[in-house]
C-alpha cells in the first residue's frame, strides 16, 4: 500500500504540555512521524507519496466556520497578547457556565479547547491542514480503487470535534476522510478507532447519523482521558441509534481481552457492510507506552493487521496516537504489513 506523508508535520512542534501536574516536553512530537516514515521506507510496504492540496471545503464539511476561523488566527492573536511562546488554555466552561465565544484570545482558547495538553504553536494551523490533506489524499487513493492506503497524519485528529481541539488534535483527519468517502458517492463508511484513548471527537461528529458506523476500543472513561466520553451505553442518537459502539477496557488490559473486543468490532463492521473502512490507528495500546496502560506487544500488531484485512474492505489507515516513540515505527508497520500479508 502507499503511504501519504509530508514534512509539514514538523511545523507542529510544541514546547510543553500540562500532565500529571507538571509542564513537560510534549509527548506528541515530530520524531513520532519521522520514525514511522523511516520504518515504512525500510519495509516492503510500498511507495511514499506527497499529499495533494484539497482546499478548505472538505475540512468545512466536518468543522464549524467559527472554529476554523479561530484555529487559523489563534497564533497571531496569542503573540499580540503575550508574545511568541506556545498558547495553552487555563479555564473551561463547566456546569452552570454560559458558553458563548469570548472576544479575547485567552477566552477563545478556553472556549474551543478540551485540555491543557495541546499547545498552539506558530506552525499548528499549517501542520493541521496538511495532516487533513494527507488523510484526504489517502482517501482518494482508496476511493480510486486501492485496496488500502496509509495516511501518516501528524498532528493526530480523533479528539477534535466539530468545534473543539485537544488531546493533541486540531482537525479530525479520520472524520474528514470518512465524510469525503460519502461526498464522493459512498453510501456507508465504518470508522474503527483502535487508539488507546476514546475518539470522542469522531464519535460526536457522527453520533446522530446512520451513514457512519463508529466503533472504538479504548481505556475506560471512568479511569482514562478524555473521561467524559466512551461508555458502553453511548450507542448513538436519533437515526444514529445503534451506529456507535464502544468497548471501554480497564487499565492493565492485554491482547487476550483486547482482541476479543476487536473480534466483536469486526463482526459489527461486517454486518454493517460499509463501502469503505477508516481505521484510526493509534499505537498507544503498546505495553511500554509512557502515558497509557494497556499491555499489547509488538507482535500483536501483526495479528491486528491480519484481522482487519479479513474484513475484505477498501481500507484507509489514519495515524493517531502512540508515544513509545522508539517502537512506534515497528508497531505501526506491523499492523500494515499484517494487513498486506492477508489482503
Ligand atoms: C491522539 C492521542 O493519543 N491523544 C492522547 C492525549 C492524552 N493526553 C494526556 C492524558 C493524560 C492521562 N494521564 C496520563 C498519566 C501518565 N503518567
Ligand atoms: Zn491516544
Amino acid at each position: 500500500m502507499k503511504t501519504v506523508y509530508t514534512d509539514d508535520h514538523r511545523l507542529q512542534n510544541g514546547q510543553s504540555e500540562l500532565i500529571d501536574g507538571k509542564l513537560v516536553p510534549c509527548f506528541e512530537m515530530p520524531r513520532r512521524a519521522d520514525i514511522v516514515l523511516a520504518r515504512v521506507t525500510e519495509s516492503a510496504l510500498g511507495p511514499v507519496v506527497a499529499p495533494e492540496r484539497h482546499g478548505p471545503e472538505p475540512v468545512a464539511r466536518v468543522h464549524t466556520a467559527p472554529f476554523l476561523r479561530f484555529l487559523e488566527s489563534a497564533w497571531d492573536a496569542w503573540v499580540a497578547e503575550h508574545g511568541a511562546y506556545d498558547a495553552l488554555p487555563l479555564v473551561w466552561p463547566t456546569r452552570g457556565f454560559h458558553p458563548r465565544e469570548p472576544e479575547t484570545i485567552d477566552g477563545k482558547l478556553s472556549y474551543f479547547s478540551l485540555d491543557a495538553g495541546t499547545p498552539i504553536t506558530p506552525g499548528t494551523w499549517t501542520a493541521a491542514r496538511s495532516a487533513a490533506d494527507v488523510a484526504l489524499t489517502g482517501q482518494r487513493l482508496v476511493a480510486a480503487g486501492a485496496r488500502a492506503a496509509f495516511a501518516l497524519c501528524r498532528p493526530p485528529g480523533h479528539h477534535a470535534n466539530t468545534d473543539t481541539y485537544g488531546g493533541y488534535c486540531f482537525l479530525n483527519n479520520a472524520a474528514i476522510a470518512a465524510q469525503a468517502f460519502l461526498d464522493g458517492g459512498g453510501r456507508k463508511v465504518a470508522i474503527l478507532d483502535v487508539d488507546y484513548h476514546h475518539g470522542n471527537g469522531t464519535q460526536a461528529i457522527f453520533y446522530d447519523r446512520a451513514d457512519v458506523l463508529f466503533v472504538s476500543l479504548h481505556g475506560h472513561p471512568a479511569q482514562e482521558f478524555p473521561y467524559f466520553s466512551g461508555y458502553e451505553e453511548e450507542t448513538g442518537t436519533g437515526v444514529g441509534e445503534g451506529f456507535n459502539l464502544n468497548f471501554p477496557m480497564r487499565w492493565g488490559t492485554g491482547f487476550e481481552l483486547w482482541s476479543q473486543a476487536l473480534e466483536q468490532s469486526c463482526r459489527r463492521i461486517a454486518e454493517y457492510a460499509p463501502d469503505a473502512l477508516v481505521v484510526s490507528l493509534g499505537l498507544d495500546t503498546f505495553e511500554y507506552d509512557p502515558i497509557s496502560r494497556f499491555k499489547l506487544k509488538s507482535e500483536d500488531y501483526l495479528t491486528v493487521g491480519r484481522r482487519l484485512a479479513g474484513l475484505g474492505l477498501p481500507t484507509l489507515f489514519v495515524m493517531e496516537g502512540g508515544y513509545a516513540v522508539e517502537a512506534l515505527g515497528e508497531n505501526t508497520v506491523n499492523v500494515l504489513t499484517g494487513f498486506e500479508e492477508q489482503a
